[in-house]
């Protein structure tokens, strides 16, 4: 185990620092996505293990292949598991070992197709998924022909809205999106011709401040719908179902952390964001246009109350 040199002042006395002294100075790698709260939320906590005398670097990689990093140590943790677009990848990570359940956020998530409001004016049988299917021609654009178009968010995301398209039958082209901020400008410039527009969006997110809407209704979510086709309406194809509406919001660590950061491992365990928390920290960065460290150093600023008993 390698001692922080910065640290052995510290190390001489009864504080706090003394145990970390004793720690690994190797630096905690936190993942970074593609979307704003997660990028938020992940330096808030590499601030907060800074503050802490840890050593931090942050990477940026794929949504969907990071539970494998976790599962290696390549990276140290995942803040943001989300249930909707992540369990099937974190559940397959979690049976092959190497990563484990780091605890729940308070948060209840909810990712599916989404539409603002006005959206209902033209397809007033809403938020039924029929009945948006029955309107799909409203939804068409010269790309899609005589489909509806629905813009889903990157392809790291959720792999599978096309399958659920087939699966259930419906007149839909699913588009990805290359930015959650090209979903964004999509809600921006139809709320200018009044346009119907369904895409793929979220909660908790800064979203719903700006444009008040409804998430489409699909069949129920049902455990096995991703993996097994005999549940649900179609008793031949998966992912006949939308996501689950009241999902987990979790985190993940390397099942080494504990052993080489164990005090950091201990935080992680207590980490817990709130909805309005999580809403907050997408706003700093897609309505405020903060930069991401900047939006966590505001964050944490006007949240003491919230993050220092984690750290004591
Ligand atoms: C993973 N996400 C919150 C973008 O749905």
């Amino acid at each position: 185990m390698k001692i922080k040199p910065m640290l052995l002042a510290a190390a001489m006395t009864a504080s706090p620092m003394a145990v970390l002294a004793m720690e690994s100075s190797d630096p905690i790698i936190i993942p970074t996505h593609n979307w704003s709260s997660q990028i938020v939320m992940s330096h808030v906590v590499g601030q907060i293990y800074e503050s802490m005398g840890y050593n931090v670097e942050f990477v940026s990689t794929d949504s969907q292949a990071v539970y494998e990093s976790v599962r290696l140590g390549d990276v140290t943790l995942e803040l943001e598991v989300w249930e909707g677009a992540f369990g099937v990848s974190f559940n397959e990570a979690l049976e092959k070992g190497g990563i484990e359940d780091a605890g729940d956020h308070n948060a209840v998530t909810r990712e599916d197709w989404w539409y603002p409001m006005w959206t209902k004016e033209h397809c007033p049988g809403l938020p039924s998924w029929e009945a948006l299917n029955a309107c799909a021609e409203k939804f068409a654009t010269p790309e899609t022909g005589d489909k509806g178009r629905f813009l889903g968010g990157p392809v790291d995301w959720l792999k599978h809205d096309a399958e659920r398209v087939a699966a259930l039958g419906m007149n839909f082209t699913v588009v990805n999106a290359g930015s959650a901020s090209a979903l964004w400008a999509e809600v921006a410039a139809a709320e200018k011709r009044n346009a119907p527009v369904v895409i793929f969006n979220w909660t908790p997110n800064f979203v719903e401040a700006v444009w008040p809407g409804e998430f489409v209704e699909f069949p129920t979510y049902f455990e096995g719908c991703k993996d097994d086709p005999s549940g649900g309406p179609n008793p031949d194809a998966t992912h006949d179902c939308g996501n689950p509406p009241n999902g987990y919001l979790k985190k993940a660590a390397w099942s080494g952390m504990a052993e080489k950061w164990p005090k950091a491992r201990e935080v992680l365990g207590k980490i817990d964001f709130t909805n309005p928390q999580i809403a907050e920290m997408a706003k700093l960065v897609d309505v405020d246009e903060l930069e991401p460290e900047d939006a966590a150093t505001a964050w944490l600023e006007a949240n003491a109350d919230t993050w220092k008993p984690w750290t004591e």
